[in-house]
């Protein structure tokens, strides 16, 4: 625990002091402090390619765009097209949990590939992915079929979008192709893109049957990892809401094809389905607000939100009673807990959302975030609403066609007049609102983008968390330090960690964790043996 005051600009000085020159210019423009809620948010480098050399934290496209987005549906068949590695090391890897119920099909289990070997490589793996497309039909008979193209596709120039066609003409089932090489972009993010684009264009709209409900809206950006998206839905359906779609986690086919339908779209991680809100408000006239089940408050806030944009009194009443229900387990156990964690301080740098959402939780048990940032979230996620996204079709999305706005978008959902627009917000609803984290985070911590291995073990150093949060490649070095790790990705063997439930769960998790020695009390053996060899920059 760290008691004297802490001076981020020394720190920000410290931490790329031996880096060469050039390098140490790039990362200072990665590196701000937190504004406090003050209005003047610093400019921060985001989206941009890692410095090479830099052992950086983030993925490839096409785990953006299988892996992420469209990998938890559960009754598409996610076939990727390439040699077996891609799809073998991205298969059950995320923990996104599925309930097929008793006659629900449910793909999660399989990993679908067409093993390409060097023969397809030199002379074309088109007739192996018709072939492998057939394959998975015969065998599973699924509602759709979604192909994956990995780098090697894209070098050798395979048209998966012509094979996408044929086989949808030949099946008489919904069949289509992305082009997620790994090398497009600089991140996942431009995975998310392509993934948003593919499923706009080949599923959203396209079942005209009404869906029944007095309160209808989908999720975006919510995934299931370790059973979240049940404590949600567990929620929603007690307060009377009708959730349509979650995109994508335990998702049907079917349910993408009604989304339209919904009143109102509510984006859980702004990062990887922004595009879908912005598409589907422009077609089909859905407003969409942001949301954050992560954090007891945050949920709460979040349904006030929601029930407010209906403006119906009965939803108020009943949210409001839905969350005096739920509050009593969440005081009991912070009450509890919170004299054992209160004071203590942590680190999180994951993706493009969490590192944001769960701020909320930790400040419930009254811990501190020293230092943040995402792998590759843009500048809008970290400076909220003063960078307001581009939505533009960018190089990576070559098969949409320009949106088509529905003449009578009406007829799907009422839409709100601007001057309704305005009342609400007035109200504390403000339609596309969305708050970054440099605001949220205070002005003597740290924010830091795309964080480099040297970087995360460095500030560690320097600042002496009581718990680090990150993913499966960070997570044994950390360790290694003494430190307790839990991943913010997976959750390890954790989770539900949304909602009321979920909350509750954290709570217990992270006690544990930071009041247990023993990583403190582990030494590596280098560490016992001496002398250290330290790394240098020449
Ligand atoms: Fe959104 Fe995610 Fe995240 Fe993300 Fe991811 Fe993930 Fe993540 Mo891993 S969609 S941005 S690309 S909340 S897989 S469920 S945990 S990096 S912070
Ligand atoms: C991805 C998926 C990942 C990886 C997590 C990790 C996930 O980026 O391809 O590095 O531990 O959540 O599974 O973000």
């Amino acid at each position: 625990m760290s008691s004297k005051p802490i001076n981020v600009e020394e720190i920000k000085k410290e931490l790329i002091a031996k880096m060469p020159t050039k390098v140490a210019r790039k990362r200072a423009k990665a590196i701000v402090p937190g504004a406090g809620g003050g209005e003047e948010i610093p400019e921060i480098q985001a989206n941009v390619r890692t410095i090479p050399g830099i052992i950086t934290q983030r993925g490839c496209t096409y785990a953006g765009c299988k892996g992420v987005v469209l990998g938890p549906s559960r009754d598409i068949v996610n076939l990727t097209h390439g040699p077996i590695g891609c799809g073998f090391y991205s298969w059950l890897t995320r923990r996104n949990e599925t309930d097929a119920g008793p006659d629900g099909d449910n793909f999660i289990p399989y990993c679908f590939s067409t093993d390409m070997t060097e023969h397809d490589i030199v002379f074309g793996g088109m007739k192996k992915l018709s072939a492998a497309i057939q394959e998975a039909y015969d065998n599973f008979h699924p509602k759709a079929i979604s192909v994956f193209s990995t780098c090697p596709v894209g070098l050798i120039g395979d048209d998966i979008h012509a094979v996408a066609r044929q086989m949808q003409e030949k099946l008489g089932i919904t069949v289509f192709a992305n082009s997620c090489e790994g090398y497009r972009g600089v991140s996942q993010s431009a995975g998310h893109h392509i993934a948003n684009n593919q499923i706009m264009k080949h599923i959203i709209g396209t079942n005209d049957t009404p869906v029944e409900g007095k309160y209808k809206i989908n999720i975006l950006g919510e995934y299931n990892i370790g059973g979240d998206a049940f404590e949600i839905e567990r929620i929603l359906e007690k307060c009377g809401i009708t959730l349509i779609s979650t995109f994508s986690g335990n998702s049907t086919v079917e349910s993408f094809r009604r989304a339209h339908f919904a009143d109102l779209n509510t984006v859980m991680c702004h990062r990887s389905l922004n595009y879908v809100a912005e598409m589907m408000e422009t077609k089909f006239g859905i407003p969409w607000i942001k949301v954050n089940f992560i954090g007891a408050h945050a949920t709460a806030k979040s349904l006030r939100r929601i029930a407010t944009y209906f403006e119906d009194q009965d939803l108020i009443d009943k949210v409001e009673q839905v969350i005096a229900e739920e509050m009593p387990a969440i005081e009991a156990t912070i009450k509890d807990i919170r004299p054992r964690t209160e004071g203590k301080t942590a680190m999180m740098f994951v993706g493009g959302s969490r590192a944001h959402h769960y701020q909320e939780l930790f400040g419930e048990l009254g811990m501190k975030v020293l230092c943040a940032g995402y792998e590759f979230a843009h500048r809008d996620d970290y400076e909220g609403r003063h960078v307001l996204p581009k939505i533009k079709v960018d190089a990576d999305s070559r098969n949409i066609e320009e949106l088509e706005v529905e003449k009578d978008a009406t007829r799907y959902n009422p839409r709100k007049t601007p001057e309704q627009l305005e009342a609400l917000k007035a109200k504390g609803v403000e339609v596309k609102d969305y708050d970054g984290m440099i605001g949220q985070m205070s002005k003597d911590a740290l924010i830091i983008d795309d964080i480099s291995q040297y970087e995360t073990e460095k500030i560690i150093e320097i600042m002496k968390p009581d718990i680090f949060c990150a993913g499966i490649k960070e997570k044994y070095i950390i360790q290694k330090m003494g430190m307790p790790m839990k991943q913010l990705h997976n959750y390890d063997i954790g989770g539900p960690y949304a909602g009321f439930v979920g909350a509750v769960n954290w709570y217990r998790d992270i006690d544990r964790m930071v009041n247990s020695k023993i990583w403190a009390l582990t030494k590596a053996p280098w560490q016992m043996e001496g002398p250290e060899l330290e790394a240098s920059y020449v």
